[in-house]
């Protein structure tokens, strides 16, 4: 019989405590239909992220945020100089989100350290809670922003230029945040400044129904599919509705439809692994007796194999290129994030913590990215799954019961535990 590790920290695991602070979480940027709204670097964020401190100071934990605004709440080890065993997610949300995604890995990874110091149980190495800048890339494209900068992955000033809908660019909204947040003790970005954590766990929701549908309690991730984003933007020749002749058109939504018919045609997959999304569409002028001169859409195309992402996401420039008569075409990457797969220790670990618990687990790949993916050259890295109701994310619906999120937390716990005594 596998032993838990850290019982009296597992048992001191609360899950009302957890709820409650996860429900004040989703009164900041509450939607209609118990839903969230809560873009990265805004005030709601900053708020949502004040809260967090003063839980976090609450308990003793040492606070501070790097240049990407990354936020980290520090537990220390018995020996202080040896690298942390780090966990949490992120707290900005879908502009259409649910009260789980993220957030509740942030929460976590605070109950679980919670539960160690109100358990006394001392570990070895320091733990960090961490919340990453702008993981899910709805306000600013791409996403994990935050965690692509602190593994070096991408150089921190590479996304400065980048807008959101109403022209503010990413580089002024978090120079002006790091100026609202220059209370907070601010340390260096990542390997650009410190040694690597000795591992990474992140808890989250599914996002999809398999751990429900089987029945199971945890999931014990084992890796994550490649994603990688476009925009495509198209430019013809306005006109009027009622009088240009159609053969003399520059119509950027024709060519549109005619870019997305044969990218469909590109992304066919009778197996249906390939994920293909085409979710934002902007019209200019936007009316309905002008012909459209500028089209903006934006490509979510993900695969768990790399040769499959790499040659049908290479194929997507020409396919564009291809399908215009008369207008011009730019089609730019955005996001090309590889399929990650995590080494063994991690996912051992958290299958061993499960089991010790009695819980029913279920080793699996996760369809959503998540920043954990660019934590993988660094270290040994893994995710806790929890089933999520219908496996419904990114929309007010989402849900998990609270006695899911505890037993993940609980997994959690007796992980860190586990690797910070390593
Ligand atoms: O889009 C994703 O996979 C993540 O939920 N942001
Ligand atoms: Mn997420
Ligand atoms: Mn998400």
């Amino acid at each position: 019989m596998l032993k838990t590790v850290a019982p009296n920290a597992v048992a001191a695991v609360s899950e009302a405590r957890q709820w409650d602070r996860l429900m004040q979480m989703a009164r900041i940027g509450a939607i209609p239909g118990e839903g969230v709204n809560r873009a990265c670097l805004t005030d709601l964020d900053r708020q949502a992220r004040r809260l967090l401190i003063s839980w976090a100071k609450g308990l003793g934990l040492g606070v501070s945020v790097d240049a990407l605004g990354n936020l980290f709440l520090r537990h220390e080890g018995t020996e202080p100089g040896l690298p942390p065993v780090l966990t949490g997610s992120h707290m900005d949300t879908q502009p259409n989100g649910g009260r789980f995604d993220g957030i509740w890995g942030v929460i976590a990874g605070l109950e679980a350290v919670q539960a160690l110091r109100e358990a006394g149980v001392a570990t070895k190495r320091p733990i960090e809670v961490v919340a990453w800048t702008n993981e899910e890339g709805g306000r600013f494209a791409p996403g994990c922003m935050g965690s692509m900068a602190y593994a070096g992955f991408r150089p921190p000033n590479t996304w400065d230029s980048v807008t959101d809908n109403d022209g503010l660019t990413f580089g002024e909204e978090l120079r002006k945040h790091l100026v609202l947040e220059s209370d907070i003790p601010r340390r260096g970005l990542g390997v650009l400044d410190g040694p690597a954590p000795f591992a990474y766990v992140e808890a989250h929701i599914e996002q999809g129904p398999r751990l429900e549908a089987e029945g199971m309690d945890i999931g014990v991730v084992e890796g994550i599919q490649g994603s990688r984003w476009f925009l495509v933007e198209i430019a013809g020749k306005t006109d009027h509705a009622g009088t240009a002749p159609l053969s003399l058109r520059k119509d950027a939504v024709q060519d549109m439809v005619r870019a997305i018919t044969a990218l469909n045609r590109l992304m066919e997959d009778p197996t249906d692994v390939l994920r293909f999304t085409v979710g934002r569409i902007e019209v200019n002028p936007n009316t309905s007796n002008s012909v459209a001169d500028r089209v903006r859409f934006t490509i979510d195309f993900r695969h768990p194999e790399k040769f499959v992402l790499l040659q049908r996401g290479d194929a997507i420039a020409a396919t564009v290129q291809a399908a215009m008569t008369s207008c011009t075409a730019t089609v730019t990457e955005r996001f090309h994030a590889l399929p990650a797969r995590f080494e063994s220790t991690v996912p051992d670990a958290v299958e061993a913590a499960a089991k010790a618990q009695g819980l029913k687990s279920l080793r699996m790949p996760s369809g959503a990215f998540h920043d954990a993916q660019f934590l993988v050259p660094l270290c040994p890295t893994g995710m806790i799954f929890v089933p999520c109701r219908g496996g419904v994310s990114h929309h007010p619906s989402e849900y998990s019961e609270p006695h899911q999120l505890a037993a993940g937390t609980r997994v959690l716990t007796a992980v860190l535990a586990d690797l910070a005594n390593r």
